[in-house]
């Protein structure tokens, strides 16, 4: 089970009920979609992205206060300070509510109205696209396009995927499971151009996320075919070919380790693409363990995923006694190391297998 249909039906009862909503969103594709399905569906309302830690604390007091909603809602952000809550709501006597909803870890704060799956079941965690689209119900059908790109780059494949590749069999052409659409159809491209879009500067991003307001099909994007579509994939394109040549030197290195069980890249480069270089690498050598590792400043910011082991145990271990930390999932983790430290940091790694 995800929401419930009653609650299902409170989040269309508040955005029903604002007049001047606020969104404030997660900056990946998940939460990207979801600010737009439920801004679409209610046509009105303002969203501002929540970059690096996905935590809305005093940040945001300014810019919501500016914003003066009479509703918030926070979609797809795993935090949220009780201290951001209580000012907000103490400098806006006219917010009638804070809504917020999630599918991370469950936490507890009061003032707030809170849908998030895992309250329900633990285990259960479909993407905040997923539920937005839920909520928006009928109304949002002509949207199904976009709530698709928001799951299926949050590794989700949802029940009504074969209702899509009927619409769009080019698209999406067969059943398959969330990580082969992303790396191998026109589905994943789009999830990967809204995950692009939202890189580099934030001035970019943001003009990208208007003209995606004004887009009401995947070939305005995928063919170039309006002003808006040609905009996102010119974005699109800046960050992809810094990618693909990223993802071209970490084959090199794969194809010359042949046989060996790590796959360890590192690269130099002010964006970050590890996670999405790490996710694409797994794709191509499922049997490896891969590390990515971004060179910035004296430290190596890295990334770990494995299909056959779990890697947070030997990452945890591997960091004692070393300059670093590191957290995260069992198969996907990440962390930075002092580049002092990383040989051997690298040899503890490896000896945990
Ligand atoms: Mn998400």
């Amino acid at each position: 089970m995800d929401l419930t249909e009653s609650e299902y039906e409170g989040i269309r009862t508040e955005l029903a009920a604002s007049q001047k909503p606020f969104f404030l969103f997660h900056d990946d594709p998940d939460g990207l979609v979801s600010f737009l399905l439920l801004k679409r569906y209610i046509g009105r309302g303002k969203g501002m992205m929540v970059k690096a830690e996905p935590n809305v604390n005093g940040r945001f007091v300014g810019p919501v206060v500016r914003a003066n909603p009479d509703a918030l809602f926070v979609l797809d952000v795993a935090l949220m300070q009780q201290s951001f809550v209580d000012e907000v709501r103490r400098s806006l006597p006219g917010l009638k509510s804070i809504v917020w909803i999630d599918h991370h870890q469950p936490v507890k704060l009061n003032g707030v109205r809170y849908f998030n799956p895992r309250l329900h079941a633990p285990q259960n965690n479909p993407p905040a696209s997923y539920l937005c689209y839920k909520a928006a119900g009928q109304a949002g059908k002509q949207d199904l396009w976009l709530a698709m790109a928001g799951i299926v780059s949050d590794w989700h494949m949802p029940e009504f995927a074969d209702e899509f590749t009927r619409k769009f069999p080019d698209l999406l052409p067969k059943p398959m499971t969330a990580e082969e659409a992303l790396f191998t159809t026109l589905l994943g491209k789009l999830g990967r151009i809204f995950s692009f879009m939202l890189k580099g500067p934030t001035s970019d991003a943001v003009s990208c996320i208007n003209a995606l307001e004004r887009v009401s099909s995947p070939y305005e994007i995928l063919n170039r075919t309006t002003t808006e579509g040609r905009h996102i994939y010119r974005h699109f394109r800046k960050i992809s070919s810094q990618y693909d040549r990223l993802l071209a030197e970490a084959k090199t290195v794969a194809e010359g380790s042949k046989g060996e069980k790590f796959l360890i890249f590192t690269y130099k480069d002010r964006q970050s693409l590890s996670g999405d270089l790490a996710n694409e690498l797994l794709f191509l050598y499922p049997n490896r363990v891969i590390v990515v590792g971004r060179e910035k400043a004296d430290s190596f910011m890295l990334s770990f995923r494995a299909r056959l082991v779990p890697v947070l145990p030997a990452l945890q271990k591997a960091l004692v006694g070393i300059d670093g930390y590191g957290g995260g999932h069992e198969k996907a983790c990440g962390g930075s190391v002092r580049k002092k430290d990383f040989e051997k940091f690298i040899e503890k790694f490896k000896g945990e297998f």
